[in-house]
């Protein structure tokens, strides 16, 4: 299977981050979404990535959908709990969460890089806080624990991962590991892993 991305969308970097974590063989093709000649644009109708495509050229969408697809390939380890409809709830909350910081950084950066005149600061201004409040959020849910869920590492954990290394990106003004020192040393250690330090590399 091939996985078609960039080294900066979150989205990608957060079923990158399954596939690795998985060992599931895959190629990892960068392909932009807006480059004339992406292929993206032709498997994907919604011309966005990361777009997943199988060996029978199915193409699997969204970041979502490829997380879960990916899942069920192999049991080493299970990312999102497949028997507790509970656990399962928090797993995709937490992923929720992360996407949902995601998509606010995403707008953000893109009225930001508008000319000054055409920024509209109130959308700024809005996702800014919607990101405040769910990294508060993070942190509180997060307390002292190892992993965002449970015992091992799950989804949550790579989703909200794939999220904070996308604000360090795009918004390394912003201090989230003064105002919230238990995510920060939860990020330090989970940047430590071979799959994480992989998805830096390209
Ligand atoms: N909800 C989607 C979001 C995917 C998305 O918005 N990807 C962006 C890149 S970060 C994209 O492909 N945008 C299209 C473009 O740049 O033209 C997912 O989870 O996969």
């Amino acid at each position: 299977m091939k996985l078609l991305g960039t080294n900066t969308s979150p989205y990608v970097r957060k079923v990158r981050l399954v596939l690795l974590e998985k060992n599931i063989p895959h190629e990892y093709v960068v392909d932009p979404p807006r480059e004339p000649g992406s292929l993206v644009a032709r498997v994907n109708p919604l011309g966005r990535i990361p777009a997943l495509i199988l060996d029978d050229e199915t193409c699997v969408f969204d970041s979502t959908v490829i997380a879960e697809y990916a899942d069920t390939l192999n049991d080493h380890p299970t990312l999102i709990p497949r028997s507790n409809a509970l656990e399962l709830m928090r797993v995709k909350r937490w992923e929720a969460l992360a996407d949902g910081i995601m998509d606010s950084a995403v707008v953000v950066r893109t009225e930001s890089v508008r000319p000054t005149k055409n920024q509209d600061a109130d959308i700024i201004i809005r996702h800014n806080d919607a990101i405040t409040r769910a990294l508060a959020y993070a942190a509180e849910l997060l307390g002292t624990r190892e992993w965002c869920e449970g015992e091992f590492i799950t989804l949550a954990d790579l989703a909200l991962v794939s999220a904070l290394i996308y604000l360090d990106l795009r918004q390394g003004e912003r201090d989230w590991r003064s105002a919230h020192p238990n995510l920060a040393a939860w990020f330090v250690r989970i940047s430590e892993r071979p799959s994480v330090r992989a998805s830096h590399a390209g």
